[in-house]
């Protein structure tokens, strides 16, 4: 009996220990370039670890600390004039003089997200460092390097807490009193330092008025930090305070000094005066002196131990609500880096996979908490004054790609950053709307930012059309209002929240939807983001009617506003216009070569490899075409795909797995992954195909976070698939993963799904309904379900489930 016990913990320990190896991300050297520093954040406040020996970076952000202040929503008042002109250029075919005119109807660019600042740590320790490692604990969400100078070892850890809302630092010597170290802290924004107490330092300062996006240069400062008005301009205040074991802790102007100590907790604390989008931030601004000072007050109470002990729980919360595990997930005993180079050189690395998912999963509840804003391009972590495209929200597919896993990857509450963020947009984008084409409803185009900014960029005439007139961003975002809804059955939700603004997004749709030539239905202007055609002229053109995205886009609200419209028995009178509405849409078309047609005609692309595959919002992330049921579509899809290449930046490979996971390719989506997962050096050789850093942040390259999220939606998207009335299980298995299993994933209709897979097939699968009702199962394999009465739709299983209880599924 006692031999067993003791085996049996023996196998618990090993395979906890295996876990943690599985999940952790390290190295053997310290961090060169930020692309090979480690993230951590709690949602707010996010931090990049080098790991650097003699002086340690830790690069800081706060989410809400952005340039300017409340968004204008009138920047061009002339801009609705230009409409009918338009209108009777295109439906002329003359591209040339729409594109002119569409040029006109633009307004401001967006503002920018802006670094905090760095804290640096000098140690005093003379001699050659050994035994280096550091690592990131993804189970955990704990940052740690060590290494060893003259027989001492050196720890520092790091943690970004939610529940304490600081991120907590503590260094540790092996050796009583060895631990002597200078911390100090700049900005690459405005900042002054100062010292608060012996053992306290603070660095305010302010984020500029206005931050040009870094493409732009027009003659002007980039970068204005004055603002007459006092209505932009954000103030921050960042405090540091020691607390030792040992030694001694003393503050300067240059920083706290720690002499003789053994042990050194540092608490980081931040706030900004961001106080909504509606006020300014300077003037009608939070006092982010007394939140930061507050923040700091309540953690320096409480001990490192329990702060990390709240903390891994909080985390765990979310965390650990989905377990994979890819064939036999061997986990090679190779820093992350190496273990990357060699599955881009073709090496077998399903461990490495799985990582890479759970590492997207550590990324969204790092970078998006409930009460934060919504995960910007690169999440919450960025350097740079003028970050690669402000590191803004880019509607056109970025910003909804980062939320794609949200539901299914079971991070439903992490989704509600960016369910506010649309509610801020659908207040702002209905004034821009109303300002610049005189239409009800909201729109938002190309880019959004903190403060709402909703209208086309481009500083009024500047940018071009190809990407910043593009009108349909409030179609695509209600997506997410509703596929909030279609996975929790929060009816209260849909009604209060999720069906007044999808209805408004309609609204804007209907307004802004015309005749077009052919007697359907049209969008006009028009663009297919960021794509060009070949005009009968041979000249490349942006502008014209129609594109497959706007009109697949408008499906997709109208079906999805239907729908919910008889989820909540209301509006049958409008139901009734928007089905009549839906069913004139200009229509899908097939091309000449076999492909899903992107334009209003048949034009030839000007770079038939773009990035872009735009015209497949139907078959990803929308649900009107699919092999099961538009079989043509979903080939027309397919060749579109074949065309398109397998090329592209990060986001791009990203959305590719999803399209070919979508058509039921698991190899062809599989094929993707790898490619994402190729090793890109920080110095961004090879621009022509995105990949993945060395810290498996992905390469758009330059670094973007949509790419993390997409690739992993897609992972998700491999395994089951709920968008078409039933659960898909293993929709898109690939034959690398033969073996396998997978708990915690989740189905539209509220259910929880756990599967295992054995010789590519599944063996057996449970399902927790947690809000009752029926049960549609798909599967490869015919399957039965244990203890319930079911029935056969062809090849759905459908069984009546009650709420709470779970249902086994075996093979039959
Ligand atoms: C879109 C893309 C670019 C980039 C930018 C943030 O405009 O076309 O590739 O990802 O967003």
């Amino acid at each position: 009996m006692k031999k067993i016990a003791l085996s049996l913990l023996l196998i618990i320990q090993v395979s906890v220990q295996l876990m943690a190896q599985a999940l952790t991300l390290w190295y053997d050297r310290p961090a060169e370039r930020w692309e090979e520093a480690l993230p951590v954040g709690n949602g707010r406040l996010g931090a990049m670890v080098w790991g650097k020996i003699g002086e340690e970076l830790i690069q800081l952000n706060e989410a809400t600390l952005w340039s300017g202040g409340p968004t204008n929503t009138n920047a061009n008042p002339e801009a609705a004039k230009y409409l009918p002109e338009i209108r009777k250029a295109l439906f002329a075919g003359d591209y040339a003089t729409a594109h002119e005119l569409t040029k006109k109807m633009q307004g401001l660019y967006t503002e920018s997200y802006e670094p905090l600042g760095d804290l640096l740590i000098k140690m005093d320790a003379a001699g050659q460092p050994t035994r280096y490692r550091r690592d990131l604990d993804i189970a955990n969400a704990v940052a740690t390097t060590r290494y060893t100078i003259g027989g001492v070892e050196y720890r520092c850890e790091i943690i970004a807490s939610a529940p304490d809302q600081v991120i907590v630092i503590r260094l540790t010597a092996n050796k009583a009193g060895a631990l002597n170290f200078v911390v100090s802290t700049k900005s690459p924004i405005r900042f002054t330092n100062a010292t608060v107490s012996p053992t306290e330092i603070s660095m305010r300062g302010k984020a500029p008025a206005h931050t040009d996006p870094n493409y732009v240069n027009y003659n002007r400062e980039p970068v204005v930090y004055d603002d007459p008005t006092g209505c932009r301009g954000m103030r921050y205040d960042l405090r540091v305070r020691a607390i030792n074991k040992g030694g001694k802790v003393t503050s300067d102007i240059n920083g706290l000094r720690v002499a003789g100590a053994t042990e050194v907790v540092l608490y980081v604390s931040a706030a900004t005066s961001f106080n909504g989008f509606d006020k300014c931030p300077d003037k009608e601004g939070k006092d982010e002196k007394a939140l930061a000072e507050g923040y700091l007050k309540k953690a320096v109470a409480k001990s490192y131990d329990a702060i990390k002990k709240a903390h891994v729980q909080d985390y765990k919360r979310y965390f650990d609500r989905v377990a994979l595990m890819l064939n036999d997930d061997q986990v090679p005993n190779l820093p992350t880096n190496e273990r990357l180079k060699r599955y881009t050189a073709g090496a077998n690395d399903p461990a490495l996979e799985s990582m890479y998912f759970q590492y997207g999963r550590y990324l969204l509840i790092s970078s998006s908490r409930e009460g934060s804003p919504a995960a910007n391009l690169q999440g919450i972590w960025n350097p740079y004054v003028q970050p690669p495209w402000s590191s803004n929200y880019t509607t056109n597919i970025n910003a909804e790609m980062n939320y794609w896993p949200a539901e299914v990857t079971n991070l439903s509450e992490l989704h509600l950053p960016l369910i506010n963020l649309i509610r801020t947009l659908a207040v702002t984008g209905k004034e821009t709307a109303k300002n610049f084409y005189g239409t009800d409803g909201w729109a938002v185009h190309h880019n959004a930012d903190i403060w709402g900014a909703a209208n086309p960029v481009g500083d009024l005439g500047k940018g071009t059309p190809q990407w910043a007139n593009w009108m349909l961003g409030s179609a695509w975002l209600s997506q997410h209002l509703y596929e909030h809804y279609r996975f929790t059955q929060d009816k209260k939700y849909l009604q209060a929240t999720a069906y007044p603004i999808m209805k408004e997004a309609a609204e804007f749709c209907l307004d802004w939807l015309v005749e077009g030539p052919d007697g359907h239905l049209v969008t006009a202007p028009s663009t297919s983001p960021e794509n060009l055609f070949m005009g009968p002229d041979g000249k490349p053109y942006d502008v014209t009617i129609a594109s497959t995205m706007d009109m697949s886009l408008i499906w997709d609200l109208f079906t999805n506003v239907i729908e919910a419209s008889e989820e909540l028995g209301v509006d049958a009178d409008y139901r009734k216009m928007l089905l009549e509405k839906r069913s004139k849409l200009f229509p899908l078309q097939i091309g000449k070569k076999g492909n899903l047609q992107e334009w209003y005609k048949d034009y030839e692309d000007q770079d038939p490899e773009h990035r872009h595959v735009s015209h497949l919002f139907g078959l990803h992330p929308g649900r009107q075409i699919s092999p099961l049921t538009t079989p043509e579509l979903a080939g027309a899809a397919q060749k579109t795909l074949e065309i398109r290449g397998d090329g592209g930046t990060g986001w791009s490979k990203a959305w590719k797995i999803n399209f070919w996971a979508r058509l039921l390719d698991g190899d062809h989506a599989y094929k993707l992954l790898r490619e994402l997962l190729h090793y890109v050096g920080h110095d961004n050789t090879d621009y022509k195909g995105g990949g993945t850093y060395a810290n498996l942040f992905c390469a758009h390259p330059p670094f973007q976070i949509d790419g993390n999220f997409g690739g992993l939606a897609g992972m998700a998207e491999m395994l089951i698939q709920s968008h078409l009335n039933a659960i898909q299980l293993l929709p898109a298995l690939p034959s690398a993963w033969h073996k396998g299993s997978v708990k915690g994933l989740r189905a539209r209709g509220d259910y929880e799904v756990d599967m295992d897979w054995n010789a590519g097939k599944l063996t057996s699968a449970t399902v927790r309904s947690e809000a009752g009702g029926e049960c549609r199962i798909r599967s490869a394999v015919p399957l039965r379900v244990e203890g319930a009465q079911a029935r056969r739709e062809g090849d759905v299983l459908v069984f009546n489930t009650v709420k709470g209880k779970t249902y086994r599924l075996v093979r039959e």
